[in-house]
């Protein structure tokens, strides 16, 4: 089974599936292997690796300390080219697809997908929408890009359908690295409405009963980075986690 066609299983399965964001600036040694331990017994569904800046060489390292310690899935989600590793089980192959810059529609994915495939790496194609959420965002600003107006559900599902269309695998609804506002759940289920393509939701996602309303609404995946790096007890994880498994029947934790 490929690492694609598990997560869909996993979701399929619980509802919804949590993926846990590593930035490997942010965290790396022995606190890194603590955190996915308390992760994989809290019960998420599996690892997203990269960052917007990765200013040394703790990237490998970190997929490395990841691997030893979980069999979930390890997924790089790429801040950028030089994110690629050969011990991480799949890459969200991206193309900025809200945006209007070349390098990131398809400029980078040149470069890099020779690199990919010489390394073995399962590319999953995922058409990356970024999402108007009050401040400036990371993402925004080093992509140069124009996120999606977040009140015009109906110009993110001509861009879902697009993606569709094109051929992507998954979809995903990016509000941003610690954003103020996250994805509306309105846009959610109108892009749910229109199109086939699984959904990952990410961004600003603070509280289970904010991530359970984005599964509610018809997410496929949730990420959380943020709030977990902020207080990664076992418990808050767990919270998460099980709010987002909405087939389970857990309890709605605010
Ligand atoms: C960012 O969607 C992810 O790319 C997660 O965002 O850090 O705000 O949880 P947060």
């Amino acid at each position: 089974m490929s690492v694609y066609e598990h997560l869909l299983e996993t979701s399929h399965r619980r509802g919804a599936a949590h993926l846990v964001l590593i930035d490997p600036d942010k965290i790396g040694g022995r606190e890194l292997e603590n955190f996915i331990a308390k992760a994989v017994s809290a019960d998420v569904d599996g690892f997203l690796v990269g960052g917007s800046l990765v200013v040394d060489d703790s990237f490998h390292q970190c997929i490395i300390t990841i691997k030893a310690h979980t069999s979930l899935p390890v997924v790089i989600f790429p801040g950028g080219i030089s994110q690629v590793s050969k011990d991480a089980d799949a890459i969200l192959f991206l193309s900025l697809l809200s945006g209007r810059n070349p390098e990131h529609l398809i400029g980078s994915q040149v470069a890099a997908a020779p690199v990919i495939r010489k390394l073995g790496l399962e590319a999953i194609s995922t058409a990356y929408m970024l999402v108007e959420s009050g401040r400036t965002t990371s993402a925004e600003f080093m992509s140069n890009t124009k996120p999606l107006p977040r009140n015009k559900p109906d110009i993110a599902v001509a861009h879902a359908l697009a993606a569709e269309m094109i051929g992507f695998k998954f979809i995903y609804l990016e509000a941003g690295s610690g954003a103020e506002l996250s994805v509306p759940d309105e846009m959610i289920a109108a892009i749910r409405r229109s199109t086939r393509v699984p959904v990952i939701v990410g961004g600003g996602i603070t509280t289970p009963s904010e991530a359970r309303k984005k599964a509610a609404a018809g997410a496929h995946f949730i990420v959380t980075g943020t709030v977990l790096e902020t207080n990664g007890d076992a418990r808050v994880i767990r919270e998460f986690a099980a709010a987002i498994h909405h087939n389970e029947h857990s309890p709605v934790v605010v």
